[in-house]
C-alpha cells in the first residue's frame, strides 16, 4: 500500500506524555505522524487517534526532526530511506498511547490548524504508523468514533473540548452532499464504533463515492474531481517538506501473525 504519511507537529504535550517525552527529544522538532491513504481530505482534519493500549516510540529521524509512531513504523521507515542513516533505528523513548492523549498538534493542512490527540478503539497496531488523522466529513469510522467521545467523554477520560471541532466540508459527492461521512452512518444506522462490520461496509462506499464522484470544495484545487485533485494535493504536500511518501511492505501473513 504507498501511504501518504502526514506530519503533525506536537503545539503542546499533555502532562503525561510531558513527563515521559519532553527532554527526551534532544532538541529535535517532534511530530506525530499518521498513514494517510486520502490525502486530499487533510483539509478536513479534526483531530487525531491513537490507541490508548497501543505503544508509541519517539524515534530520532535525522538530527533535526523526530516521529512518534510504533515501532514497526519507525522499522519500516529505516528500511524507506525515511530516518537517516538509512536503516538506523534510535528509540528515544517509549510511552503508551493513553498518555499521548490530551497533547494539542499543529495539523498543517486542515482549515483548523490546531487540534487534539485523541483515543479510538479500533486503531491497529498493525497499519500505518498507529497515527490515525481523523476526517470525519469523508471517514465513517473517524466520524463515529468523534461522536462517541463527544457522547461520553468521562468515559474516555477526555476534556470535551478536545473533541468540539465539528466535520468540515471537504468534498462533494452526488449522493451524500458535503459531508459523505455521516450521511453514510446514518444510512447504515451505525450506532457505536464497536459496529465494526457495517463501518466496514461504510467504508467502502465513502472510498468510491469520494474517489469517482467526489468534487473537491476547498483547498488549492477546489472545483476539481478528486481523481484529478488527488496525486496534485499529495504532491504539494510533500513538496512542502511536511508529508512524505510511505510504504506498508508487508502481505497478509505478516500481518495476520502481528
Ligand atoms: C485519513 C482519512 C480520511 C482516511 C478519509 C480514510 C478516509 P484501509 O483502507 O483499511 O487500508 N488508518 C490508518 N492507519 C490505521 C490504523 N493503524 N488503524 C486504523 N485505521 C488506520 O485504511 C486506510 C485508512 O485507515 C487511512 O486513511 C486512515 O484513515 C486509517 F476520509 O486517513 B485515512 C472512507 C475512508 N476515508
Amino acid at each position: 500500500q504507498e501511504y501518504t504519511g502526514i506530519k503533525l507537529e506536537v503545539a503542546e504535550w499533555a502532562p503525561a506524555a510531558k513527563e515521559v517525552l519532553a527532554d527526551k527529544a534532544g532538541g529535535r522538532t517532534v511530530y506525530f505522524v499518521a498513514a494517510t491513504l486520502r490525502p486530499e481530505t487533510m483539509y478536513g482534519q479534526t483531530n487525531c487517534f491513537v490507541g490508548t493500549a497501543l505503544k508509541y516510540g519517539l524515534f530520532a529521524i535525522n538530527d533535526k526532526e523526530a516521529y512518534i509512531c510504533t515501532y514497526r513504523a519507525a522499522r519500516n521507515m529505516a528500511y524507506q530511506g525515511i530516518i537517516t542513516p538509512r536503516g538506523h533505528i534510535e528509540q528515544l523513548a517509549e510511552i503508551e498511547g493513553a498518555k499521548l492523549v490530551g497533547t494539542r498538534i499543529k495539523a498543517a493542512f486542515a482549515i483548523n490548524p490546531e487540534v487534539y490527540i485523541l483515543p479510538m478503539d479500533n486503531v491497529l497496531a498493525t497499519k500505518g504508523t498507529g497515527v490515525v488523522t481523523s476526517v470525519p466529513s469523508d471517514s465513517p469510522d473517524d466520524y463515529q468514533t468523534l461522536m462517541d467521545l463527544r457522547k461520553k467523554p468521562e468515559f474516555y477520560k477526555i476534556d470535551p473540548s478536545w473533541a468540539a471541532i465539528d466535520p468540515v466540508p471537504v468534498i462533494s459527492t452526488p449522493t451524500y452532499g458535503d459531508l459523505t461521512a455521516p450521511a453514510i452512518v446514518k444510512q447504515l444506522k451505525i450506532q457505536s464504533q464497536k459496529d465494526t462490520k457495517q463501518l466496514a461496509e461504510a467504508k467502502e462506499i465513502a472510498y468510491k463515492e469520494g474517489f469517482y464522484n467526489g468534487t473537491m470544495l476547498v483547498g488549492e484545487f477546489k472545483g476539481e474531481s478528486v481523481q484529478e485533485a488527488k496525486i496534485k494535493v499529495r504532491e504539494s504536500m510533500i513538496n512542502s517538506g511536511l508529508a512524505f511518501a510511505y510504504a506498508e511492505p508487508e502481505g497478509f501473513v505478516l500481518s495476520r501473525s502481528a
